[in-house]
C-alpha cells in the first residue's frame, strides 16, 4: 500500500462525514474465532480427498488456528469440538493455544455421532439416551471450565425423516428439558448459543429448524441463552439480514457461524459467493452498535461471537481461513463506511432510492488501504495471504504426512 493511497481514502472519507479512527478501532475490536475442525480433512458423502499437512491432533489443530491469527490479528481464539477434540488434559491444550497466543473458544458437544443417536439425542423418545446425550452436554461445560471458556455452542442434528415417525410436541419438551439441565450449570458470566438449521441430516424435520424455534428456546432458558446465526442454514432467499436486526433488538443475538453457501449447507469460504448478503448483514450490526436510541442494542452488538464454521474440502485449511476472515473484515469495514445520518434522513422521508444508495455507496468503495493500514497498526500482515505463503508454514507441515485429523 502506498501512503497515497490511504491518504486519499481518508480524504475521501472525511469528506464523506466518516471518522476514519473510529472506524479503524472498530475493526481492530472485530475479533473472529476459527472453527478446530475446519482444519481437519473434510469431504462431502461422496469422497474426503486427503491432504498432506493436516493436524493430527487437537493440539496440532490449535497451532494451525494460530498462524491464522498470527496474520490477521484478528482471529485469537479456537472454537474446539467434542469428542473430536478431546484429549487427556485441557489445562495443557489451554495453555498450548496460549503458548501460541490464542485462546480456546466455544466448546461444541457432539451429539450426533454415535449410534445410540440415530432417532435423536436430547429429543430421543428413550430417557437413556437422552440421560446419555445431555451428561455430554454437561461434561462439555466442565471442559469450557477447565479452558476458561464462556461459550457453549450448541447444534442438534435431532429430527424425523418420515411423516408419523415422532411426537413434535413431545421432542420440543424434551429439548426444552435438556437444555434446562444444561443452562443451570453454566456459571454467572457463560452463555450457551444455540443453532438452528431447516433441514439435514433429518430430512423431513429438523427439531430446532428456525431462527424462532431458537430464539423461543432461549427466551424460556434466560439470559445466559442466545441464538446463533449460522449463515448455511437457512433456505434460500431467507432475509438473514433482517433476522439479525430482530434478534439484535430482541437482544438474543449471540453469535454467528460464517461460511459461504450456494445450494444448503455448503461450509465454504466466508462471502466466496454471497458477499453482498454478509455486507447487509455487518450493516444491521454496525447500525445497532452505533444506535444511541437503543443502548441495550449496542451492548448486545458489542456482545456478538464472530466464528467461522468452514470445512474446506479441495483447498488448503489455513490460507482458506484467512481468506475468510479478510473477507469478513473486508465487509465489516465497508459496513462501518456507511453514513448512518443520511441514512436515518433518507428513511424519514421515505426515499427509498437515496436510502438504497446511501448503503449502496458503502458497499462500492475499495476498503483495501483501510485495511491495510488497520493491519499494519495492529502488528499484522498488511497483506495476510501473502504473507502466509512467504511463511514457509505450509511447506513446513507437509512432514504431518497424510491421514492427519478427520
Ligand atoms: C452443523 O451443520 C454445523 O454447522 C454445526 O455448527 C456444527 O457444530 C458444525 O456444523 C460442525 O459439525
Ligand atoms: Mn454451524
Ligand atoms: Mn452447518
Amino acid at each position: 500500500m502506498s501512503d497515497k493511497q490511504y491518504a486519499l481514502f481518508e480524504e475521501q472519507q472525511k469528506a464523506r462525514g466518516i471518522d476514519l479512527e473510529k472506524v479503524k478501532n472498530k475493526i481492530k475490536g472485530l475479533e473472529v474465532e476459527t472453527p478446530s475442525w475446519g482444519f481437519g480433512d473434510s469431504g462431502t458423502r461422496f469422497k474426503v480427498f486427503e491432504q498432506e499437512g493436516i493436524p493430527r491432533d487437537p493440539f496440532e489443530k490449535i497451532e494451525d488456528a494460530a498462524q491464522v491469527h498470527k496474520f490477521t490479528g484478528s482471529s485469537g481464539a479456537a472454537a474446539i469440538h467434542i469428542p473430536w477434540d478431546k484429549v487427556d488434559d485441557y489445562k495443557a491444550l489451554k495453555s498450548h493455544a496460549e503458548d501460541h497466543g490464542i485462546a480456546i473458544g466455544a466448546v461444541n458437544p457432539n451429539v450426533f455421532q454415535d449410534d445410540d443417536y440415530k432417532f435423536g439425542s436430547i429429543t430421543n423418545s428413550d430417557p437413556s439416551i437422552r440421560k446419555k446425550a445431555v451428561d455430554h452436554l454437561l461434561e462439555c461445560v466442565d471442559i469450557a471450565k477447565e479452558v476458561d471458556s464462556k461459550a457453549i455452542s450448541l447444534w442438534f442434528a435431532d429430527g424425523t425423516n418420515y411423516p408419523g415417525q415422532a411426537d413434535f410436541r413431545k421432542r420440543k419438551n424434551w429439548m426444552h428439558e435438556s437444555l434446562q439441565t444444561l443452562y443451570n450449570a453454566l456459571d454467572e458470566d457463560m452463555r450457551m448459543l444455540i443453532e438452528y438449521k431447516f433441514f439435514e441430516p433429518a430430512f423431513y424435520h429438523t427439531d430446532l429448524a428456525d431462527w424462532g424455534m431458537a430464539f423461543n428456546m432461549a427466551n424460556k432458558l434466560g439470559p445466559k441463552a442466545d441464538v446463533l446465526v449460522d449463515t448455511g442454514h437457512h433456505p434460500q432467499a431467507a432475509n438473514i439480514e433482517h433476522i439479525v436486526a430482530y434478534l439484535l433488538d430482541e437482544k438474543k443475538l449471540g453469535g454467528f457461524h460464517f461460511n459461504s453457501r450456494k445450494y444448503a449447507d455448503d461450509d465454504l469460504i466466508v462471502a466466496a459467493h454471497n458477499p453482498h448478503e454478509i455486507f447487509l448483514i455487518m450493516q444491521q450490526i454496525v447500525a445497532a452498535e452505533e444506535d444511541g436510541g437503543d443502548p441495550g442494542a449496542a451492548r448486545t452488538a458489542g456482545n456478538i461471537a464472530y466464528m467461522l464454521d468452514q470445512c474446506h474440502n479441495i483447498e488448503p485449511k489455513i490460507p482458506a481461513m484467512i481468506r475468510s476472515i479478510m473477507n469478513v473484515q473486508n465487509l465489516y469495514a465497508k459496513a462501518c463506511l456507511v453514513n448512518l445520518d443520511e441514512l436515518r434522513e433518507a428513511q424519514e422521508k421515505q426515499d427509498v432510492l437515496w436510502a438504497e444508495e446511501v448503503v449502496r455507496e458503502a458497499y462500492e468503495f475499495d476498503v483495501t488501504p483501510l485495511l491495510k493500514a488497520v493491519r499494519e497498526e495492529m502488528g499484522a500482515a498488511p497483506e495476510p495471504m501473502k504473507a502466509y505463503r512467504a511463511s514457509g508454514y505450509a511447506e513446513k507441515i507437509l512432514k504431518r504426512g497424510k491421514g492427519g485429523a478427520g
